[in-house]
């Protein structure tokens, strides 16, 4: 049983996802998982070291809890090695973020707000929220660039 065990969950590689794909990470990563890419479901995400933060943002009324997986979790995760990340929502929007943000700041890829799952009407099912109020430097155009809603790509440059 140990060794069915090791083949489907090696350690030192990604499980297969079994789910809708959540996310899909790609370029300049040391681990995948389907062909050249990483891709995680929602089972996954949440196994991740987590973070909740709560804070205010420019998209919702009043104080917001939001919880999911660290950004520098799932980095980690595909043992990610550039520089840059290019961030790219369903939208086709897509914003640069440095990954210095992601070591600096307990970035979220946020699931959940107020312990609700994101929908995709809610900005989901990934948004990546900065904690602004925690770190009031943050509170400019550039991060508020950076907070992609409805993520479903991050390419590793
Ligand atoms: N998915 C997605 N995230 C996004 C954007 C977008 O168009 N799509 N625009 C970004 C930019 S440039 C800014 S200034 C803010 C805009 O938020 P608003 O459209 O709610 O004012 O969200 C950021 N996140
Ligand atoms: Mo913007």
């Amino acid at each position: 049983m140990i060794y069915g065990i090791t083949l489907s969950m090696p350690a030192w590689g990604l499980e297969q996802p079994s789910g809708p794909i959540l996310l899909t990470v790609s370029g300049n990563i040391g681990k995948t998982n389907v062909g050249d890419t990483a891709q995680f479901d929602r089972a996954m995400l949440e196994s991740l070291t987590g973070g909740r933060t709560q804070t205010h943002t420019p998209w919702h009324d009043g104080l917001m809890t939001f919880e999911g997986p660290l950004g520098r979790a799932v980095l980690q995760a595909v043992d990610a090695r550039g520089d840059a990340l290019r961030v790219v929502a369903l939208n086709d929007y897509a914003a640069t973020i440095p990954v210095g943000d992601w070591q600096r700041y307990d970035v979220l890829l946020a699931l959940t707000a107020n312990g609700e799952p994101l929908r995709v009407r809610d900005y989901g099912p990934i948004f990546v929220i900065y904690p602004f109020d925690d770190h009031p430097e943050l509170k400019n155009e550039d991060i508020v660039t950076r907070s992609v809603w409805q993520v479903t790509r991050i390419e590793v440059q």
